[in-house]
């Protein structure tokens, strides 16, 4: 009798306790829920992951461009697509600004967002559209999956002169890559972790070339890099070059792995933000931990982080509304 009791006792204490924790984890996701679209718009997701692996398995050279769109639209007024909007006559929208020189794989959303206004006109948000498309994309170069709670609703506004107050530069130190991220909510582990997303993708020239020829303005190079790999580095570069592209993760630039931590370690991170990593105490030991695959938590870890980011001021209820076509407002 008496166990029976505690066992009741107990079931009633579990279900509370999950209740609790589903209701933080709600909290936490700042109203976003997973599956948002599964009664108006049951396919959504579907849809989106097949037009994205098609896109993705003939080029693959998207995905990473994809992961650093949805990056830059977290980072600047939140996850709300203000990064799709072009500019118009009186405004220049985030897409004219320099650090989004290379972006691009804007029609692999467009052709998303066509065929989901065809199946529920009005429904899916862009900013959801984003944060779906980067991780299936990232999924089908064989990166870590992980889930994209939805329900965002796209902004209104997009500033250029908002995105180099709110990105990180290549050339940031460690204090400033801490408060960067801290001003979005991401902590040190996550700076670390989503650092990793370099392991995938190319650079333009002009984004590290301070390193290679006028470090201190003294007509030197950066002494905490490599100067075998600067030496290298100098002759794909050459002074002025805005073209030329490099990958940060040589020879497995289309593989999501932990290569990027050996190469950090190797002093051969590309950007001067990659290097800060080895400054810190804990971003070091991160990075000394995750170089030998084995045993690794970086494709975790890096789901986790991705989870957080994809929740950066997100709007939510009636706030902002459900662009009909991502590149402008309605
Ligand atoms: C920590 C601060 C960060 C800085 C300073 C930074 C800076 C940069 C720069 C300068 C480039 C090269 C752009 C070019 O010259 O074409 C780049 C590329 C890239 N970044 Fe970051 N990034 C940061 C964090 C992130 C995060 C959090 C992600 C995603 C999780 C990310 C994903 C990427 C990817 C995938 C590319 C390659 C894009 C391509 O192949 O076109 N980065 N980043
Ligand atoms: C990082 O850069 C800022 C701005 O240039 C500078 O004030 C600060 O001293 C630097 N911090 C370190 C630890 O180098
Ligand atoms: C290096 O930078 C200094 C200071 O900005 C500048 O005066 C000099 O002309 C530069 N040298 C080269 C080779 O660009
Ligand atoms: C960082 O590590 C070094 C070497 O292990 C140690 O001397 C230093 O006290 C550590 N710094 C902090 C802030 O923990
Ligand atoms: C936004 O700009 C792109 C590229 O210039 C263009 O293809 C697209 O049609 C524009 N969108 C709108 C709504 O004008
Ligand atoms: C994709 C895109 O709109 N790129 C623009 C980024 O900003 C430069 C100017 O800094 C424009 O020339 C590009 O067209």
């Amino acid at each position: 009798m008496k166990s029976m009791a505690n066992s009741k006792l107990f079931s009633v204490l579990f279900i509370q306790l999950t209740l609790v924790l589903v209701l933080l984890d709600l909290a936490n996701a700042q109203g976003l829920k997973l599956g948002f679209y599964s009664s108006s718009c049951p396919s959504a997701e579907a849809i989106t992951k097949k037009i994205t692996t098609n896109f993705i398995s003939h080029t693959p050279s998207f995905a990473p461009k994809l992961l650093r769109m949805h990056f830059h639209d977290c980072f600047v007024r939140g996850c709300e697509a203000s990064v799709l909007l072009n500019s118009t006559t009186n405004n220049q929208a985030e897409k004219a600004a320099i650090p989004n020189l290379s972006l691009n794989g804007f029609q692999i959303i467009d052709a998303v967002k066509a065929a989901l206004e065809k199946k529920c006109p009005g429904v899916v948000s862009c900013a959801d559209i984003l944060a779906l498309v980067a991780r299936d994309a990232v999924s089908v170069i064989k990166g870590p999956f992980w889930p994209v709670p939805t329900g965002r609703r796209d902004g209104r506004i997009s500033l250029a002169s908002e995105v180099l107050t709110n990105l990180p530069f290549p050339t940031f130190n460690m204090t400033q890559l801490k408060s960067s991220f801290a001003s979005k909510g991401l902590n040190v582990k996550d700076l670390v972790v989503l650092s990793g997303g370099h392991t995938i993708g190319i650079s333009h020239c002009p984004s590290f070339t301070n390193r290679l020829y006028n470090f201190t303005g003294k007509g030197d190079t950066d002494p905490t890099m490599d100067q075998n790999y600067i030496a290298q580095l100098k002759k794909k570069c050459k002074p002025g070059d805005t073209t030329t592209i490099v990958e940060m993760d040589p020879g497995s630039s289309k593989i999501f792995d932990t290569d990027y931590y050996t190469v950090v370690s190797k002093r051969r991170g590309l950007f001067q933000s990659d290097a800060a990593l080895l400054t810190d105490n804990t971003t070091n030991a991160y990075v000394q931990l995750q170089k030998t695959p084995k045993g690794s938590t970086f494709l975790k870890d890096f789901a986790d982080s991705m989870v957080k980011m994809g929740q950066i001021g997100v709007l939510t209820g009636n706030s902002g509304e459900i662009r009909k076509i991502c590149s402008r407002i309605n």
